[in-house]
């Protein structure tokens, strides 16, 4: 854990987050700034700023749990993100996987998220 970073701090629940899945290494809750309705992130617990700081078993549920959370939400079509330094476009320095669902525009989504 870093004391400063806003992930870290979700993690620990000193900022609010809308929570989708916890594990003993993983943590996911809904984007603040959705570029669609569902967009979540996934992160380790372990912090560290970019994919090659963390270790691979603290790597190893990301991908899985976005998985669950986009089968979750019925998100048929969605794109799954990671950037990694600032000319990659990320802002925030703790390791993310975004999970951005592209709904279809007639219909919308069926969301219906794990409760934990
Ligand atoms: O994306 C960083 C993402 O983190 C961006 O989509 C907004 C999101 N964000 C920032 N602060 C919060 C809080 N407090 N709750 C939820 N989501 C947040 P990047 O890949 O670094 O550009």
């Amino acid at each position: 854990m870093a004391a400063a970073c806003i992930f870290c701090k979700i993690i620990k629940g000193e900022i609010p987050s809308m929570k989708l899945f916890e594990s003993d290494k993983t943590f996911a809750f809904l984007d603040i700034n959705p570029l669609s309705k569902g967009h979540a992130l996934v992160i380790p617990k372990h912090h560290g700023e970019k994919l090659t700081d963390i270790p691979d078993d603290s790597l190893a549920e990301l991908l899985p749990v976005a998985k669950k959370i986009a089968l979750a939400a019925g998100a048929e079509n969605f794109n799954i993100l990671q950037n990694n330094g600032r000319i990659a476009h990320q802002v925030v320095d703790h390791v993310h996987v975004h999970m951005i669902p592209k709904p279809n525009e007639t219909e919308g989504l069926g969301v219906g998220w794990p409760s934990q």
